[in-house]
C-alpha cells in the first residue's frame, strides 16, 4: 500500500470511451485490469464520470452544419466539438462494467453545465470553475496522484496539468491510458505535462 498522501484519481473509463462506444477510444478497454490491480496500493481512490447533459455545447449535433471532430470558439476559447457523448443516465455514460467502482471514495461528475465543457477532473474548461477535487484531495491530506484513464491527451493530460499548477505532484501512467490522437493532440499534451512536471511513466 502507498502513503495515505497518494491518491488515485481514474479518468473516465466509461462505455463511450470503450470500443462501440460513441466517442470510442483504441484500446480503451484494455488498460481496465491493471486500474483494478492499481486500486489496492492507493487508500484513496478517486474515479470521474464525464457527465453531459444532451444539449452540451460540446456536442457537434447542437451546433447545425459542424462536424464532429472540428473546432469552435467558446467564450473560454476553442472547443473540439465531438460526437455526442457520455449523456447522463444513458449506458454510453456508465462505468465500463469490468471497472471495479466498490474501492473508490469519491465520483466526480464534470461536463454537467451545457455552456461549458470540463474535460479537467478539477477545473471545467475555463480553467477557473472548481469541481471541489482540490478541496476534497487536500482536505485528506493527499500531496501526489497518480493519473490513469481515458483519454491520455484530453481528460487526463488536463486533469494532471491542473494537478501540477495546484501543487500536487502529479503523474500519468501511459500504459494504464489510451489517446485519442487528434490533430498532434498527444504531442502536444506530453509536452505540455513536461514542462509542467508531470512525470510520464508506462
Ligand atoms: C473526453 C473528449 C470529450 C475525455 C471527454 O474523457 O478525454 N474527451 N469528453
Ligand atoms: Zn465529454
Amino acid at each position: 500500500m502507498r502513503p495515505a498522501t497518494d491518491a488515485l484519481i481514474v479518468i473516465d473509463v466509461q462505455n463511450d470511451f470503450c470500443p462501440g462506444g460513441a466517442l470510442a477510444v483504441a484500446g480503451g478497454d484494455e488498460i481496465i485490469s491493471r486500474i483494478n490491480g492499481l486500486m489496492d496500493n492507493f487508500a484513496t481512490v478517486v474515479l470521474t464520470q464525464d457527465w453531459h447533459p444532451a444539449n452540451h455545447a460540446s456536442f457537434a449535433a447542437n451546433h447545425p452544419g459542424a462536424a464532429p471532430f472540428s473546432l469552435t470558439q467558446m467564450p473560454y476559447g476553442p472547443q473540439v466539438l465531438w460526437p455526442t457523448h457520455c449523456v447522463q443516465g444513458t449506458t454510453g455514460a456508465e462505468f465500463h462494467g469490468a471497472l471495479r467502482t466498490d474501492p473508490a471514495q469519491l465520483v466526480i461528475r464534470k461536463g454537467f453545465r451545457p455552456e461549458i465543457d470540463s474535460y479537467s477532473a478539477f477545473f471545467e474548461n475555463d480553467r477557473t470553475t472548481p469541481t471541489g477535487l482540490e478541496g476534497y484531495l487536500r482536505s485528506r491530506g493527499v500531496t501526489s496522484v497518480t493519473l490513469v484513464g481515458l483519454a491520455t491527451d484530453y481528460c487526463v493530460a488536463y486533469s494532471a496539468l491542473d494537478a501540477a499548477r495546484l501543487g500536487f505532484a502529479a503523474r500519468v501512467l501511459e500504459g494504464a491510458a489510451r489517446t485519442i490522437d487528434l490533430n498532434g493532440s498527444l504531442a502536444e499534451a506530453r509536452s505540455q505535462m513536461r514542462a509542467a512536471g508531470v512525470a510520464l511513466e508506462e
